[in-house]
């Protein structure tokens, strides 16, 4: 008999073709996802359950859930998990670290220069039909090239990141909770390790990619962004809860900071309305991860996760391995 498994959401066909050669696989196959009550009903009976960073998987829920021995989280990010309460149960759980580090550097780089710049503005401006004549100041943005760049969590993506600054002889500063080697300082365009204050002070654009925890929760605040620049950008990649939302929508309404990408929210998929009243603001729909070949590799991560861990193997990216001594 094959372990039964839940694929929260859809996923690439090929992939759950390959994991129903190893599973009695159950689907999501429409776009709506299920209520946390539907989530526990169909996980009652399964062994595994392929996730994505968009359920949330709680102590409740793992106990409601007793034959559950693994969980696949298709995201690097696995804050949506109680991780303790898996652990305890015996539930292993993984994610999918690496493969999507590259392209959602990327995707930090297309948020910042559409924020510095006004891309989303000028665009919705033309569209609208109001480009009549030209003025000396009209869409006048920040400069990128030469400017100093800030990071606040200096972990794979954030060296990334990094890395990419260099085409624009940036300065780079970041803050982290323990200082890089130098090695890796130095591959990441020689950035250096400055205390919180002074990043939010002195970086002319700020990026966030610090994971999501009780002690993150709001590292943004009215306080942070009153120490920030009235010229400085701000790009949230991370997790929306990093960020106050509407202490930032004051700070882009006051332009008390000049703009912000951002990437995630606080209660995505919903999110405040008032950042829609807001030019300065270029917002997207969690995308960061969302190349084709990076959406397949992180799928097939999880995966290869899923039939490690029912072929009596080690998956490859646990992140509880005490959860294998309570089993
Ligand atoms: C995911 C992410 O695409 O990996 C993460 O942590 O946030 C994104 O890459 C998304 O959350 C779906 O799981």
């Amino acid at each position: 008999m094959k372990p039964k498994i839940l694929i929260a959401r859809a996923i690439f066909p090929e992939v759950v073709e390959r994991l129903s050669c190893h599973f009695a696989v159950e689907t999501n196959q429409d776009d709506l996802p299920w209520s946390s009550a539907e989530l526990a009903q169909r996980l009652h009976d399964k062994q595994g359950l392929f996730s994505s960073a968009n359920e949330r998987i709680t102590a409740e829920l793992i106990a409601a859930c007793p034959q559950l021995k693994m969980i696949a989280n298709m995201a690097v990010g696995f804050n949506n998990i109680d991780l303790d309460a898996a652990t305890r149960a015996g539930v292993m759980v993984s994610n999918t670290p690496d493969v999507l580090n590259e392209t959602t550097a990327d995707f930090a780089w297309a948020l910042l220069m559409a924020a510095a710049r006004q891309v989303g503005a000028s665009e919705r401006w033309l569209r609208a039909g109001q480009w009549k004549r030209w003025r000396y100041d009209a869409f006048l943005g920040a400069d990128l090239h030469g400017a100093t760049l800030g990071i606040l969590g200096m972990g794979r993506i954030g060296q990334a990141i990094a890395r990419r600054s260099r085409g624009f002889d940036m300065q780079v500063l970041y803050h982290n909770r323990t200082q890089l080697p130098a090695t890796l300082e130095a591959a990441a365009n020689h950035a250096q390790f400055v205390d919180k204050d002074d990043l939010l002070r002195r970086a002319d654009h700020l990026l966030l990619v610090l994971p999501y925890s009780a002690a993150t929760h709001h590292a943004i605040g009215a306080a942070e962004l009153a120490l920030m620049k009235p010229t400085a950008t701000l790009v949230n990649i991370a997790r929306g809860g990093i960020v106050d939302d509407a202490a930032l929508i004051a700070a882009l309404r006051e332009r008390r900071i000049a703009a912000a990408g951002l990437d995630v929210f606080e209660n995505e998929p919903a999110f405040h309305p008032d950042f829609l009243a807001l030019d300065n603001v270029v917002l997207t729909p969690h995308i960061g991860s969302a190349s084709g070949a990076t959406r397949r590799a992180m799928a097939t991560c999880a995966a290869d996760n899923l039939i490690a861990a029912f072929s009596g193997k080690t998956p490859p990216n646990l992140l509880n391995p005490q959860a294998l001594r309570q089993g």
